[in-house]
């Protein structure tokens, strides 16, 4: 468990004055990443997005340590050229400081275009920590709907009108997707929880080996919910249970927040705009179809954490 007063003593490395919304979660992904890396060095890529645009802005940057800006498509080919090229240099004794590679990408960037880039890293086993802000949309070129977006969500590809009632499709199950590489470490995460979270990251870090964090990043814009709602919808995912907090460490699974009472999946939807359709009577069928959903998902994960289940 991370302790907060160590904590308050490591450096800020994400400086403030980047223009990411109010109330976004991809900042505190950032900020609390490299909170969690303490003093030691490390290098970032990021795929094309709102954390790279908004924190990047020409000539300011809001990063204190070294920044790939890389395109959507190969965040995670960057970053595994990067830590090849340092373990050569470090063979040959011309790097001696013990560095750190991390890759930010959204779920666009992540789930859908970088994937097989993704993928290649992971499986080559190289030693980098891929976190993907999860804000399940393409948010940075307006919303449009990615692999990630939940069913029943308003995109402006996956509008609610006539036609349809939002996304039709279920969110890929990226977690389990990187879970079947078989790397030491994969984690879901959620910004309502520095604690959670924070430990994850040092674990990742801490593993000699390829690590994937999913953190699932509300985005008030395309939520559509007040800015100072984000901590708040961020663990309603978890309390109801449709972003369950996770991790598997070589192969094995444990639950790391079980909520005390399962809350209804309405309590996380009914909050932001991009499910307010999904509330007319004659969509009632939607949200019964997405309940059960989430509940199936739950009982297979308990059923995975369950004592000496492996991935
Ligand atoms: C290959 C490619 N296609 C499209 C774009 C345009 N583009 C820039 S950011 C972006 C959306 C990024 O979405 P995501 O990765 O989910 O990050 P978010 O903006 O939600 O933080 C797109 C489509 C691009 N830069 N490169
Ligand atoms: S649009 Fe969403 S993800 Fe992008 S900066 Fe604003 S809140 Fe963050």
């Amino acid at each position: 468990m991370a302790n907060l007063k160590e904590l308050s003593k490591n450096p800020e490395r994400l400086t403030g004055g980047h223009r990411l919304c109010a109330g976004c979660g991809a900042g505190i992904v950032a900020r609390q990443t490299l909170i969690a890396a303490g003093s030691t060095p490390v290098v970032i890529t990021n795929a094309t997005g709102c954390l790279e645009v908004s924190t990047t802005v020409f000539p300011y940057t809001a990063w204190k340590d070294s920044f790939f800006h890389s395109a959507f498509e190969n965040s995670a080919a960057t970053c595994s050229g990067i830590e090849t090229a340092y373990r050569s240099l470090k063979a040959q004794g011309k790097i001696k400081d013990d560095i750190r590679f991390i890759t930010f990408g959204g779920d666009g960037g992540t789930y859908d275009i970088g994937l097989q880039s993704l993928s290649g890293a992971m499986e080559r086993g190289h030693r980098m920590l891929y976190i993907c802000y999860n804000n399940e949309a393409y948010m940075n070129t307006g919303i449009q709907r990615s692999g990630a977006t939940p069913k029943g969500a308003h995109t402006t590809t996956a509008p609610a009108g006539k036609v349809r009632q939002g996304k039709e499709q279920n969110k890929k199950d990226l977690t389990q997707i990187m879970i079947a590489h078989d790397i030491p470490y994969v984690a879901q995460a959620y910004v309502g929880n520095w604690n959670d979270f924070i430990t994850k990251v040092q674990k990742a870090l801490a593993v000699d080996g390829p690590s994937f964090i999913n953190i699932l990043t509300p985005c008030r814009l395309g939520w559509a919910y007040k800015p100072e709602d984000t901590m708040l919808i961020s663990r309603l995912a978890v309390e109801t249970c449709v972003w369950p907090s996770f991790e598997v460490e070589n192969g094995v699974y444990k639950i790391n927040v079980i909520p005390k009472e399962k809350k209804p999946v309405i309590e996380f939807l009914k909050l932001q705009g991009r499910f307010k359709h999904l509330f007319r009577s004659d969509n009632a069928h939607i949200l019964e179809t997405i309940q059960k959903g989430v509940d199936e998902k739950w009982d297979l994960l308990q059923r995975r954490s369950a004592v000496g289940c492996r991935a």
